[in-house]
């Protein structure tokens, strides 16, 4: 039986992940940080916190990064976990460089000194690429990154080709474009639409407030592309790939058909907040993931519209079965409406 540990295991693809490599018949271990409140909901309700292991360690502390590798000796090394949010590196870019980019330094690292046999798999990202592009991008675009967050990540898919070529590391790079799901954070826009839209349509909201709605992204479907990390694991030599739909589209459209799911004009509750806007916004992304459909036969099932209304009838069935008392793990109930949010936005 194979082993993997999963670095970000509570996160939407840490537990796409963990479900997918337990259908494999893998051993699957996770590690999972302290927080004053513990944050299960995804593994929950893919009903796999019962099947896995959780190792307690932090990208921050490197010692605890060692211990993970140790106890878990596993066969491949899934490296999902990050401070993921952009917005939010432009708050904290120190804390997300020493989690982001330091962090991958920490784990490839333990895996030098312990065993480098172990395969590793970066998460590396569409946002590498930043502004200036207008075409679809693919492994040889030019990377120009445009937040503290891609800087942070430039960092970590530098260092997997460093250990890929300096130390004879199996590491791949994931430079995976947006993917969104139910299980997507909510703070990421798809999902505090696709949440919006189910309490405005109960009477629980009146409005939803958003930032730059010009910019266009490459949305995908989590479950689809956590396939992808371990096929590129599978492969005869390392490599990094591109996993993307090769379509995008603006977050005006996003918002248009998610209301339009619910029988509702996105006119009548949208509104501009300046707070949600960023100092640097990547106006365009659209990946060309053709290399992946030839070495590792991978292809998007679900594009646009079936992903929008995914998210949308899950957020209005959820809200419907709490309205009606019922008792499961989400996160919603507990999430602030970002209305008492301030951010530096708001000074300028
Ligand atoms: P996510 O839902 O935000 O999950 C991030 C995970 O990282 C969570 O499990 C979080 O743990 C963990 N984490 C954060 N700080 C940590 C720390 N200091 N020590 C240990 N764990 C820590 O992100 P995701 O959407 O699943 O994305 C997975 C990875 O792919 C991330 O690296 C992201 O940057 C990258 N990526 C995502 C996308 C996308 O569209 N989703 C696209 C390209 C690349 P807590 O639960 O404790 O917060
Ligand atoms: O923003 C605009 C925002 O936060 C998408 C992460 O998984 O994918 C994600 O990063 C777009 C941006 O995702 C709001 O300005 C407008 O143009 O959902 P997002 P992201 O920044 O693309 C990449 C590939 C990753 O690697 C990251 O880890 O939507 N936008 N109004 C807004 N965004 C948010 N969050 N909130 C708004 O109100």
């Amino acid at each position: 039986m194979k082993s993997a540990l999963i670095t970000g295991i509570t996160g939407q693809d840490g537990a796409y992940l963990a479900n997918f490599l337990l259908e494999k018949d893998y051993n699957v271990y996770g590690i999972y940080r302290r927080l004053s409140t513990p944050n299960f909901w995804r593994l929950q309700n893919l009903e796999v916190f019962d099947k896995i292991n959780l190792i307690p360690a932090d990208l921050i502390d490197g010692s605890s990064m060692v211990e993970a590798v140790k106890i878990s000796e596993p066969d491949e090394i899934y490296h999902l976990a990050a401070q993921s949010f952009v917005g939010a590196s432009f708050e904290q870019p120190i804390g997300t460089g020493e989690i982001t980019g330091l962090g991958t330094a920490r784990i490839l690292e333990a895996i030098r000194q312990i065993d480098p046999e172990m395969k590793f798999y970066q998460a590396s990202t569409s946002e590498l690429y930043g502004n200036g592009h207008s075409s679809s991008l693919s492994e040889n675009s030019p990377f120009q990154p445009s937040s503290p967050y891609s800087a942070a990540k430039l960092y970590g898919y530098w260092l997997t080709k460093i250990y890929r070529e300096g130390y004879n590391f199996f590491a791949c790079n994931g430079i995976l474009f947006n993917h969104e799901s139910p299980l997507r954070g909510l703070e990421f826009v798809t999902r505090k639409i696709s949440n919006a839209v189910a309490k405005i349509s109960f009477g629980m909201e009146k409005e939803l407030n958003l930032g730059n709605m010009d910019a266009k992204r490459d949305w995908g479907y989590a479950p689809e592309y956590v396939k992808s990390m371990w096929l590129m694991l599978q492969q005869k030599e390392p490599d990094d790939y591109v996993i993307a739909t090769n379509e995008s589209h603006t977050i005006r459209e996003f918002v248009e058909k998610a209301f339009d799911v619910a029988g509702l004009d996105w006119q009548d509750y949208v509104k501009v907040d300046r707070r949600f806007k960023r100092p640097i916004d990547v106006n365009y992304l659209q990946g060309d993931y053709s290399k992946s459909k030839q070495k590792l036969g991978w292809e998007p099932k679900i594009k646009f519209n079936k992903l929008v209304e995914i998210m949308v009838k899950e957020d209005l069935s959820r809200w419907e079965k709490w309205q009606n008392g019922q008792i499961f793990p989400w996160d919603a109930p507990n999430y602030s409406n970002e209305a008492n949010i301030l951010t530096r936005a708001l000074k300028a």
